[in-house]
């Protein structure tokens, strides 16, 4: 009798865990370790065909990186005021990153940090809202896809199979890889948007088959402030996935539009993935 309660009430914790029930980062998450063992930097150009031009984008190699080995990759995306360096001076992810490792709660792997907007002036300069700007973020998908992902893969020495691709993002990132990741699940197996921007698809557009989305995820990640004036990207989409039986994960936290929330976006989606 004990045994069979203790399983019900096990059991009832597993049925019951949700999004909300993940820890927030903790204090000191994003402060440098000098003592620990740190990933490093590098910068990367690659001949892009989609824009025709060399592109740049920053590649973290996790502690202890070997050649001989083989990585995951994770693609992360920045926000419509950004570039390929955003994540890095505002987000500090190598130091998020390196604490986790030395904790051992993440997979080695490697992150690379893409410039989203895909067109020969890619910097953050003038009116980022301007309709060409906002344009190069959807031109992005064919520069990700047949460009950079090929660089990638031809360069460094990680698994090539979609469950050893990860693609998430922040805002006009999160839509990209709301879109991108769902639009190529034979590609992607891991996807999510944190504060997603207008320019996620519609739901419908987004996940066509629930059925077969569901099989081919191994995660969908939704999340956003509650503070955030955009919550409604997000919240439509998980209305969506809701009904229709999508398994994700469904995360609101406390915050507005920063990286605050971001950095704790990526504390906890690193330790998903991969795994
Ligand atoms: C918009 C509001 C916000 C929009 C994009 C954003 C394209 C993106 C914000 C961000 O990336 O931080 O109307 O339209």
């Amino acid at each position: 009798m004990k045994t069979i309660l203790i399983l019900t009430f096990l059991l009832s914790i597993c049925v019951t865990t949700s999004a909300q029930d993940l820890q927030a980062a903790p204090k000191g998450f994003d402060v440098e370790q000098p003592d620990i063992m740190h990933g490093s930097m590098d910068t990367i150009s690659y001949n892009s065909h989609t824009v025709g031009v060399k592109r740049t984008a920053l590649l973290y190699k996790p502690p202890g990186f070997k050649p001989t080995e083989q990585y995951p990759v994770l693609y992360l995306l920045h926000g419509i005021g950004g570039d390929e360096f955003e994540w890095f001076k505002n987000g500090v992810p190598h130091i998020i990153l390196d604490n986790l490792y030395a904790a051992g709660k993440i997979e080695p792997m490697i992150v690379v940090f893409p410039n989203g907007r895909a067109m020969k002036d890619d910097r953050a300069s003038g009116n980022v809202m301007a309709p060409d700007k906002v344009a190069a973020f959807a031109a992005f998908e064919k520069d990700l896809l047949e460009d950079l992902i090929p660089y990638v893969e031809h360069h460094y020495p990680v698994k090539v199979d979609r469950m050893s691709r990860a693609l998430f993002g922040l805002s006009m990132g999160g839509g990209q890889a709301l879109n991108f990741g769902l639009g190529n699940l034979d590609v992607f197996a891991w996807v999510g948007g944190f504060s997603s921007a207008p320019n996620t698809k519609t739901p419908e557009e987004l996940v066509p088959d629930p059925t077969k989305a569901s099989k081919q995820l191994a995660l969908l990640w939704l999340s956003c402030g509650d503070q955030d004036r955009l919550i409604n990207f997000t919240t439509r989409t998980h209305e969506y996935l809701k009904k229709h039986n999508v398994p994700h994960t469904y995360y609101i936290e406390q915050g507005g539009h920063d990286f605050t929330v971001w950095k704790n976006d990526l504390y906890l989606i690193s330790q998903l993935l991969f795994k």
